[in-house]
């Protein structure tokens, strides 16, 4: 038994997101935490709300609310969704919980006691129509390194490169459009992470698993023109951490906040130790987590992203822990993810185009999204999610394929031989080779999901489905009844064990519909069929059972064309999302 910490990147706060967004991070870090624990390894599983900076500031200007009604508020929104999918965080936090203010000052000053601190006197677009500075999210232009026109003062998400506001070209305000800017000095800290770059260049080097999206990005910006560069850890802005140091100002820095990537990451452990007090366990409980010198040093920690964090991941967090000089736990793994389009083009808020977490719940149940976008995950390139490829998924892989197999096998039971697996009859070599196939696609199976192979993981997972259904086409039990009722026992016997073990199997992809499968074979032994010979042999003659109700229902060519009109965009409609 190993002890996995798993972190997700943190949703921004300042709306609700597309599904393009849950399979970039939350969900694949769900489906390997949930596959983690059916192993029995130790897990904790961490997620919160990304709460400070310009998103939520504009986020909550819009709403016309107080910034910190509207974290609130959305966190509660986004907590509900969270729900909605499944997604079994030991705890979602709050990046503006007193845990991280603390700690995020706290690193501060490790890093201010180390001499990584500096103050730097720096040039800042200045908005005289807005009346203030524009940092970060305020500003947006065009990126100087890809010519992407939507790039935001703080990061280009087209190419991920990390930029500062007077980097862009043609800038102009995001919250009023002013293109009148004025570059004005004012003083802030820095990270001198450059002075960090030959230990993050050994730290990256010695990481020979990543997946070569994660690495790739990481040596990109590691050596990047003059490399790796300092950057401003502080914002004129009223809504963050105050930038203070365990308690002490910084003289000049009064009224000034961390950067929201500066505190962000250290959530995630400022969330394990929320997690820690709302169970009311003690420091030592979150710490044996996070600090090697409590325990943390066996743990594997693996974290989830899209490919526009992993920058700030493989660079920015680890300078801030290994600069602190204290023994936190750096990461070992970074899965990250490439974008998920929407037909043919982007998601897109403003425009309303794309399925956002709240609509897709209310169209279907979170297994169908669930297993759509794992199965589709954007993990070699980006992925496009079509209503075409999301109902042919559906209507084959769930409903023709998983749920039709157990509904057959069930409701020809029970017309057959009643409400109880049936007694009588031996297996032969058909169900020997049956066990053989299935075995041989479990392995795989667990191969692909402990090297977050996400896609490849379903592909061994719906083989297996496949491969029941061949069975049972062959097998046909419903023409071998009417010769050898003992064999269509055997044969029946046996397919209800087989859909047993397709519940535990499938729970990390499909939760939902696991449980229900459970829930109508009476079963609660959910142990990982380590032996699938004797996991095919848990349910005795005579155990009681009850035929479930369909478990997938077809997506129509009526639904798929509404859908498609539905969400196709053209009118503003952002509201909440975002
Ligand atoms: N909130 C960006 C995002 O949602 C950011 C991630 C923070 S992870 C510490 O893509
Ligand atoms: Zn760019």
């Amino acid at each position: 038994m190993a002890r996995i910490l798993i972190t997700s990147a943190l949703p921004y706060i300042n709306g609700i997101k597309h599904l393009g967004n849950l399979v970039g991070s939350q969900l694949p870090a769900d489906l390997y935490a949930r596959y983690c624990r059916a192993r029995g390894h130790e897990v904790v599983f961490i997620c919160a709300t990304d709460e400070h900076g310009t998103p939520a500031e504009l986020a909550a200007a819009k709403a016309g609310q107080p910034v910190a009604e509207y974290c609130k508020q959305m966190h509660a929104i986004q907590t509900d969704l969270a729900h909605g999918f499944r997604l079994s965080f030991d705890h979602y936090g709050r990046s503006s919980s007193a845990r991280n203010y603390a700690l995020t000052q706290h690193l501060a000053a490790r890093l201010g006691q180390a001499g990584l601190i500096e103050e730097v006197s720096e040039e800042q677009v200045y908005s005289p129509t807005d009346g203030r500075f524009l940092p970060d999210r305020y500003i947006e232009g065009t990126c100087p390194n890809c010519g992407y026109e939507r790039a935001r003062g703080d990061q280009c998400e087209n190419c991920t490169k990390q930029l500062d506001p007077t980097d862009l070209i043609n800038p102009r305000s995001a919250v009023s459009g002013a293109t009148d800017l004025e570059v004005r000095a004012t003083r802030h800290l820095f990270l001198r992470q450059s002075t960090l770059r030959d230990t993050l260049d050994r730290w990256i080097d010695s990481q020979t698993s990543w997946p070569v999206l994660t690495t790739s990005i990481a040596k990109k910006w590691l050596h990047d023109g003059d490399g790796l560069q300092d950057r401003g850890i502080t914002r004129d802005l009223d809504w963050g951490v105050p930038a203070q140091f365990d308690g002490a100002p910084w003289q000049g820095m009064e009224g000034k906040v961390f950067y929201v990537w500066f505190d962000a990451p250290i959530e995630y452990i400022a969330a394990t130790a929320e997690w820690a007090d709302a169970n009311g366990l003690d420091d030592a409980a979150w710490q044996r987590w996070w600090r090697t010198d409590m325990g943390a040093g066996d743990v594997r920690y693996v974290q989830f992203m899209g490919k526009d964090n992993v920058p700030f991941h493989t660079l920015s967090f680890p300078a801030t822990l290994i600069g602190s000089g204290e023994p936190w736990k750096l990461v070992d793994y970074i899965k990250s993810f490439n974008y998920l389009n929407y037909d043919g083009g982007q998601f897109s808020t403003s425009l309303g185009r794309g399925v956002f977490m709240d609509q897709a719940l209310e169209l279907l149940p979170a297994d169908y999204w669930r297993w759509w976008l794992l199965s589709h995950a954007p993990e070699n390139s980006d992925a496009e999610f079509t209503w075409e490829n999301f109902q042919t998924s559906v209507n084959k892989d769930l409903a023709d394929v998983l749920g039709n197999l157990v509904s057959r096998v069930t409701k020809f039971c029970r017309s057959k031989f009643g409400e109880t697996v049936p007694e009588g009859g031996q297996t032969g070599p058909r169900e020997l080779e049956l066990m053989n196939v299935l075995a041989g696609h479990l392995a795989s199976y667990e191969t692909r999901m402990e090297a977050i192979e996400v896609r490849k993981s379903a592909q061994s997972l719906r083989a297996m489905w496949v491969a029941g259904n061949e069975y049972l086409q062959e097998a046909a039990p419903w023409s071998t009844f009417k010769t050898d009722p003992d064999q269509a026992a055997a044969q029946i016997r046996l397919a209800l064990n087989l859909i047993r073990v397709y519940a535990i199997v499938a729970r990390p992809f499909i939760p939902d519909t696991s449980v229900r499968i459970m829930a109508a074979l009476a079963s609660d032994d959910w142990s990982w069929p380590d032996d699938l010979a004797a996991a095919l042999d848990i349910l005795p003659a005579g155990h009681g059972f009850t035929v479930p109700d369909v478990l997938f229902a077809k997506i129509t060519e009526d639904q798929r064309t509404e859908w498609e009109a539905r969400f196709a965009g053209g009118t503003d409609q952002s509201g909440q999302r975002g």
